[in-house]
């Protein structure tokens, strides 16, 4: 699958940049994601918390292959976030919302469409923390079996329980624009429990947390603000994620 492919052929710890179709014009995706390409980003990230019409999906995922060699990847918020412009889709479950819709209904509905229009489903346990102070998009829209910084047994339970399912990979996600990213001592717990590839993104805005996160067993880091507030500090997060070492895998 496209993501292991990635993880053997550079055998480093990868970034991606995540795009959310609503908080930019087409010119500056276009712009921004030249930028990440330069510096280094492997994929580029398609979604957000936010709703967006299928046709702005559709711009956005044509800009983006137009603009950058980078693999597009869906990263959806409901079954009318899938485009067949794209490489793979996060064929993902919200493993601690309370919502039977987004645990399951949204992709039995998307499933059949996924399949005709072969796009690559990259299997995924998605496990939203809350590290923020103020409640972040995801956690405002979604009834949540919350989840703390401190929780580490809580997180490392759910993600044992993706693997007994033959969940692909995890992704921890302390939501888009989070004050805090999810911390070091949750992610070992994690990485402790899981064989597949680890994801972790959420309120990552500097070289030294990514570094830390990435030592700390993250084989694919998320930034998604970043790019939008503060283009040039891309730079030094995507060297500190290609340059650190890899955890140890369990
Ligand atoms: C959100 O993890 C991503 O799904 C990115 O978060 O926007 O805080 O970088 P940021």
């Amino acid at each position: 699958m496209l993501i292991d492919d990635l993880l053997t052929r550079t055998g480093r710890v990868l970034h991606f940049t995540l795009f959310d179709p609503d908080r930019q014009t087409l010119d500056e995706l276009a712009r921004r994601a030249k930028m990440s390409e330069r510096f280094g980003t492997d994929a580029a990230l398609v979604g957000g918390s936010s709703s967006f019409s299928p046709r702005l999906l559709e711009a956005t995922v044509k800009t983006l292959k137009n603009a950058v060699k980078l693999p597009v990847i869906l990263f959806p918020n409901s079954a009318a976030a899938v485009s067949k412009r794209a490489d793979a889709i996060f064929f993902m479950s919200l493993l601690n919302a309370d919502d039977p819709r987004v645990l399951i209904r949204e992709q039995v509905r998307a499933a059949p469409f996924i399949e005709r229009i072969k796009l690559c489903p990259i299997s995924m346990a998605y496990i939203v923390i809350g590290t923020s102070r103020r409640p972040t998009t995801i956690e405002r829209r979604v009834k949540l079996d919350k989840i703390g910084p401190r929780d580490a047994a809580k997180a490392a339970s759910y993600a044992l329980a993706a693997r007994y399912f033959g969940m692909g990979c995890t992704y921890l996600e302390a939501g888009s624009g989070a004050d805090r990213p999810v911390p070091l001592p949750m992610i070992r717990a994690v990485r402790a429990k899981i064989h597949g590839p680890l994801i972790v993104g959420g309120g990552i805005r500097t070289a030294g947390q990514a570094r830390r996160i990435a030592e700390a067993g993250a084989d694919i880091i998320v930034t998604g603000t970043i790019a939008e507030r503060n283009i040039a500090k891309l730079r030094s997060i995507i060297e500190a994620i290609h340059g650190a070492r890899p955890a140890a895998r369990s």
